[in-house]
């Protein structure tokens, strides 16, 4: 069963990788890895996603044993401090091995479709499972961003994963979608996808959303032709939360934790029901 909150939770990155668009390199020690986990949790994340393999545009593939190499220590070490851990991961054989080092969640950015094998094991555990809309792997994917209506089509693509994931066992109780920001999708299908965001939640599971630093805010933000570099996108992330949180989103993937759980706790405070405002 995947965790859940009143509010919206936050899921802070933890990239065990030499090449993530954004913090590529930093974390790719796994001690450094482990230290700055721990740190995000001190600061409020609610979960911890681990990944070892990016994904940014035009990337070729990590291989599955690096992919390991790079992860393993550091899901082991989070969960045995008790830390509730994701993974993001295509491969079942990487998924199969973390959730015995005590990963809980699968966060498959293919929604089951790179790796045949992938929902049948998530049903064998009973492990959360992100489900997310995707359409081909990272060297392609810019290609593949070509819809009829975005929002109708990534709606249609996203049922069809969640059909899938059923008839492979995975429980309802344990399935998370999200529309893949970025993923085979151009700034403006994102801002679309972002507008109509009841019609993902009205598919009836939790919704969690990927914006954190992403180059459709690195191009708003833009100063002339030059995109803002990824570490001076978090305020503009962290407005998307705040927007989201108030839409009661399940969970926000991001970069960071405090500045997250800070405009989350400011859109509880704001409910009517709220007691926090009323303590003045
Ligand atoms: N984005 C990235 C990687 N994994 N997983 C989910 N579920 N949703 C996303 O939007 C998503 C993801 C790419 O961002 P990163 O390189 O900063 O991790």
């Amino acid at each position: 069963m995947i965790p859940s909150q009143d509010r919206t939770m936050v899921m802070s990155i933890v990239n065990v990788t030499p090449d993530s668009f954004s913090d590529g390199g930093d974390w790719y020690d796994y001690e450094r890895a482990i230290h700055h986990a721990e740190s995000l949790v001190a600061e409020g994340a609610d979960l911890i996603d681990v990944g070892g393999e990016s994904t940014r545009p035009g990337i070729t593939r990590t291989e599955p044993a690096e992919e390991l190499r790079r992860i393993l220590p550091v899901v082991r070490a989070l969960a045995t401090a008790g830390v509730t851990v994701s993974v993001d991961t295509m491969r079942a054989e990487v998924a199969e091995a973390t959730l015995q080092a005590g990963a809980k969640i699968i966060n498959d950015v293919s929604g089951g479709l790179a790796d045949p094998r992938m929902l049948p094991l998530v049903a064998d555990h009973d492990a959360g499972y992100i489900s997310m809309h995707w359409r081909a792997h990272s060297v392609t994917m810019d290609a593949a961003a070509r819809y009829r209506d975005v929002v109708a089509d990534v709606r249609d693509e996203m049922s069809a994963r969640i059909e899938a994931a059923l008839a492979a066992g995975v429980r309802e109780e344990n399935l998370v979608i999200d529309p893949g920001l970025g993923f085979a999708k151009t700034g403006a299908h994102n801002w679309d996808l972002l507008r109509h965001l009841d019609i993902f939640a009205a598919l009836g599971f939790p919704v969690l959303i990927g914006a954190s630093r992403k180059q459709f805010l690195g191009r708003l933000l833009a100063d002339e032709d030059r995109l803002r570099p990824p570490r001076q996108r978090d305020v503009a992330t962290v407005a998307l939360t705040t927007l989201l949180a108030v839409r009661r989103i399940w969970a926000v993937r991001t970069h960071t934790a405090r500045p997250h759980r800070d405009a989350i706790a400011v859109v509880e405070a704001m409910r009517p029901e709220s007691e926090v405002a009323d303590r003045g």
